[in-house]
């Protein structure tokens, strides 16, 4: 009996530690700086967008309570661990969702997707995603969908899903014209291999449906 109660008592110990006696240390704090910023309305690990070795982060800036003209939504790339801004994104709608897209042109800096969900320029609430090239943050790939699909509310890079060797993204929308209306829907994209940007097509992503 005793091998039995041993590692339950040891299970226990270890359940206090973590529900907040020590809680994780605070080792970087952003804040926003404008009334309505809503900074850190949308977060994510974007891996080492300036190419330093060292993991990067991106905060989304929506301005949702406050889409005035004073100030325009933004994303805005900060180097770990010191915080330093590396880059900021000067968006022309409500940047929704952040994230990490991965190296997806092979050239050593990773790549940062920021989706629109309610853009309607390809369409009604179409919704479009674009993935900026980390090391020039030139537009590499933008996609849409077919209207009212809310395409980007959700992101979420998930490294190389389908095992091509190329980095993969999660895409999640709000609604589906195609299925029961608000049901939702989720899609990996799958992006060319990285051999296709390089002879020419960087940026030929830009507006298709894909
Ligand atoms: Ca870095
Ligand atoms: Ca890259
Ligand atoms: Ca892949």
């Amino acid at each position: 009996m005793k091998t039995l109660i041993w590692p339950v008592a040891i299970c226990v110990l270890l359940s206090g530690t973590l529900s907040g006696q020590f809680p994780p240390d605070v080792i970087l704090e952003l804040v926003g700086g404008n009334t309505g910023d809503e900074f850190g309305y949308s977060v994510a690990a974007v891996g080492d967008v300036n190419g330093d070795g060292i993991p990067d982060l991106i905060v989304g800036v929506p301005y949702f309570m406050y889409p005035s003209a004073t100030f325009n939504p933004s994303a805005r790339v900060y180097s770990g661990p010191t915080g330093s801004t590396i880059r900021i994104y000067e968006l022309p709608g409500f940047g929704f969702a952040v994230a990490g897209a991965g190296d997806v042109n092979e050239d050593g800096y990773d790549e940062v997707a920021i989706s629109f969900p309610y853009d309607s320029s390809h369409g009604v609430n179409a919704g479009l995603v674009q993935v900026f090239d980390g090391h020039s943050s030139e537009i590499l790939f933008e996609f849409y969908r077919e209207p009212r699909d809310v395409l980007g509310y959700s992101l979420a890079g998930v490294g190389d899903f389908d095992g091509d060797g190329g980095p993969d993204l999660l895409v999640g929308s709000r609604s589906a014209p195609t299925d029961i209306h608000g049901a939702g829907i989720v899609r990996v994209y799958s992006f060319p291999p990285s051999r296709t940007l390089r002879r020419g097509q960087r940026g030929g992503g830009r507006g298709r449906a894909l």
